[in-house]
C-alpha cells in the first residue's frame, strides 16, 4: 500500500510549488476569499505560458519585426505585442472574474463582452513592454495589476480602471529571458516562480523576495543626460563621482525593457529611474500598468517608489495611458535620489 502524501506543501511526489498551488494555499487564507482570485491568477498564468512560448520561438517563425502600425503611445507596434495583448485578452475575459481590462495596446478600456460574465476584478496590463528588445532577443516583459471593482456590476468602466496604486489588490510581472519567471506581489509578500518547460508549469523559485535596503547598481538611459533638468544631472553626476566610504561610484546597467531593468533592481538592489527630459514633460513610462504594479511590487518587497515628490502609489490617476517620472529600488537609493535632485540649486 503506497502512503498519500499530507495536505500541505508537496512532498517527494511532486517537482515543487506550482504558482497555481501557492496562490490557492493563500486564497484558503483570505476571510471570505471566493475562488476569483486563483481563477484569474490561472488565466494569466496560461497567458504567460502562452505569450512566452511565442516569444521564444518568434525568430523562427514570421513574429518577428513590425506590424507598420502604431499604437496609442506612438510607437512602432510590433506583432508579438499584439499578439500578447489578445492572448490576455482572450484568456481572461472568458473567465468572469473581471469586469474591465485597460491594456497599454488599447486606446479605450475593454469591458467585458456578451456573453461573458463580468467580475469583481479589474485588470490593467502592459502586454509585452520593451518590445523594442525583441528583434535582439534581449529580455522583455509582461506587467500586471489587479484591482477590485468601483462600479457596482455589469460591464465595468474608465472609472474602475482609475484607481492609485495604493488601493492594488495584486500585481507582477512575468519576464521572458535566460529563463521566464512569474513574480507576484500581494498581501502575502512577493514570491517568484521559475517556468518548467518539460512540465509547462511556474514553480517557487524565489519565496518571500525582499529587496536589499541599498545597492550598488544605477539604471538609466544616460543617453537623455542633457534633456534632463538640472537636479536630475546632479543626481547622477553624484552617484558616479568616488566616495569610497559610502560606495559611489554605482555600477550602471541598463537593458531597455524596464521589467528585467526593475527585476534586476528587485533582486539585487539599486535603483531604476526614469526621469522627464525635454522629449518626455512627465517621464515616459506609464503610470497604470507599468509604474504602478512595479511600485506595489517593490514596496512589498521593502523597497520604494517615488515620482520625484511622492509616493507613486498615492497618484490618482485621471486618465488611463497618463505617465509618470519613476525613481523605483531599495529604499536608501530611492531616498538619496530624491533627497539629491531635489537639493537647492
Ligand atoms: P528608452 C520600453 O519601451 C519602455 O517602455 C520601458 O520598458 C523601458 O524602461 C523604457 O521604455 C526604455 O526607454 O527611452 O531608454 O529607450
Amino acid at each position: 500500500m503506497t502512503s498519500i502524501p499530507s495536505w500541505g506543501p508537496p512532498g517527494p511526489t511532486l517537482p515543487g510549488t506550482t504558482l497555481e498551488r501557492h496562490v490557492l494555499d493563500r486564497q484558503r487564507a483570505m476571510p471570505g476569499a471566493t475562488g476569483d482570485f486563483t481563477g484569474l491568477f490561472q488565466q494569466i498564468s496560461l497567458a504567460a505560458k502562452i505569450i512566452g512560448s511565442k516569444v521564444h520561438k518568434a525568430g523562427l517563425t514570421r513574429f518577428l519585426g513590425l506590424t507598420g502600425e502604431v499604437n496609442v503611445q506612438g510607437e512602432q507596434v510590433q506583432k508579438l505585442d499584439i499578439f500578447a495583448n489578445n492572448t490576455i485578452v482572450s484568456c481572461v475575459e472568458a473567465g468572469g472574474h473581471v469586469c474591465v481590462m485597460g491594456s497599454e495596446e488599447v486606446d479605450e478600456p475593454i469591458p467585458v463582452r456578451d456573453p461573458f460574465p463580468p467580475g469583481k476584478y479589474v485588470l490593467q496590463f502592459d502586454p509585452l513592454d520593451g518590445s523594442g528588445n525583441i528583434d535582439v532577443n534581449a529580455s522583455i516583459g509582461t506587467i500586471f495589476s489587479i484591482h477590485r471593482r468601483k462600479t457596482p456590476s455589469g460591464p465595468g468602466s474608465l472609472e474602475d480602471c482609475l484607481q492609485p496604486g495604493r488601493d492594488i489588490v495584486a500585481a507582477g510581472y512575468v519576464i521572458y529571458g535566460s529563463s521566464n519567471m512569474f513574480v507576484y506581489a500581494a498581501a502575502g509578500g512577493v514570491h517568484g516562480f521559475t517556468f518548467d518547460p518539460a512540465v509547462g508549469e511556474f514553480f517557487l523559485s524565489h519565496e518571500n523576495i525582499r529587496i536589499p535596503k541599498r545597492g550598488r547598481i544605477y539604471s538609466i538611459n544616460e543617453g537623455n543626460y542633457n534633456l534632463w533638468e538640472p537636479g536630475m544631472r546632479r543626481w547622477v553626476d553624484w552617484i558616479k563621482r568616488p566616495d569610497a566610504e559610502h560606495g559611489r561610484p554605482y555600477s550602471h546597467r541598463y537593458i531597455g525593457a524596464m521589467v528585467a531593468d526593475f527585476h534586476r533592481t528587485l533582486l539585487k538592489g539599486g535603483i531604476f529611474a526614469y526621469p522627464p527630459d525635454t522629449k518626455h514633460e512627465h517621464g515616459k513610462l506609464r503610470l497604470l500598468y507599468e509604474a504602478s504594479p512595479l511600485s506595489f511590487v517593490c514596496e512589498m518587497a521593502g523597497g520604494a517608489a517615488s515620482d520625484g515628490s511622492g509616493r507613486v502609489l498615492d497618484i490618482e490617476p485621471t486618465a488611463l495611458h497618463q505617465r509618470t517620472p519613476l525613481y523605483i529600488g531599495s529604499a536608501d537609493d530611492v531616498a538619496d535620489a530624491v533627497r539629491v535632485m531635489n537639493e537647492a540649486e
